[in-house]
């Protein structure tokens, strides 16, 4: 095995990184093959949301396979932990970098990057697009939609002044993901998710889970106990029960 792309193709401009790699996969592209584009006319983001791209970001997919009899969700788990560590090696060390559940990255509790896995189905081992959207060189004009989420936004540029080399974070990016998926491939999703746990700083906390397709619903309001073998996220309510949860949009926390 080797912890690389198996090839990496660049555009300008095009809708959605998740689109193209998709298109590429039914014309016959296969595994590790990289689509990288400046910006996104349409990118997406998880159900009918989107991920706002502007040239200065890092949008980039990737088709990988999770392993025989287990989950793509395995693999949105593993892009998180190295989203996490690269933009860990990108900033200085005093940011806190961290992962949320589902699929966010966050430095000092402010949405950084987000991944958005989508699957196709229609082979026996299931071919997922691991779509991943980095803000590096963005600036507060570009993200001041995002500024009231109950997890502001933030980019490389903020946190740490001066322009990054988009080149540079594309290769950090691809090789912590290139050498998670290797382990993962050798050792199974136990040593993902305890990397992944590693970098949460929610767990112990109290958190509320809301139905992302129902904004007015009300949430499950429990302590973050971790992610389970299938990566959901295991609450614990009032009384201990602990469930595990699928779906859905950690709305607020109490740190
Ligand atoms: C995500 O969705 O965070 C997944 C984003 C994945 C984007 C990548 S870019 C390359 C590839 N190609 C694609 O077409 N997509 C992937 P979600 O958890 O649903 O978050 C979306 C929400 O984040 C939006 O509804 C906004 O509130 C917020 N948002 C949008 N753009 C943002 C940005 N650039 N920075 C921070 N927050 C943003």
């Amino acid at each position: 095995m080797s912890a690389t792309a198996e090839k990496v193709l660049f555009f300008e401009s095009i809708p959605s990184t998740n689109a193209k790699a998709k298109e590429l996969a039914t014309h016959g592209e296969g595994l590790k093959t990289v689509v990288v584009a400046e910006t996104q006319t349409a990118g997406r983001g998880r159900g009918a949301r989107s991920w706002h791209s502007p040239m200065g970001g890092l949008y980039l997919s990737v088709l990988l396979q999770p392993r025989e009899g287990r989950r793509p969700t395995d693999l949105s788990i593993l892009a998180g932990v190295a989203v996490a560590q690269a933009v860990k090696d990108c900033l200085p060390k005093a940011k806190e970098v961290t992962v949320k559940w589902p699929n966010d990255c966050l430095v000092d509790w402010k949405k950084v990057g987000g991944i958005l896995c989508e699957t196709m189905s229609d082979r026996r081992i299931p071919l997922c697009i691991v779509g991943i959207g980095i803000n590096v060189n963005v600036g507060p004009t570009d993200l001041s939609p995002f500024l009231a989420n109950p997890f502001s936004a933030t980019s490389f540029s903020i946190e740490a002044q001066g322009t990054h080399d988009l080149k540079e974070c594309l290769d950090v990016v691809l090789k912590k993901l290139f050498t998670l998926y290797d382990l993962y491939h050798l050792e199974g999703f136990a040593p993902i998710r305890y990397l992944w746990e590693k970098n949460c700083r929610l767990i112990g906390k109290k958190v509320e889970l809301k139905d992302s397709s129902e904004p007015g619903a009300e949430g499950c309001i429990g302590t973050f106990i971790g992610i389970d073998d299938d990566g959901g996220l295991v609450l614990s309510n009032a009384k201990g029960d602990r469930t595990a949860y699928f779906s859905g949009e950690l709305t607020c926390f109490w740190p």
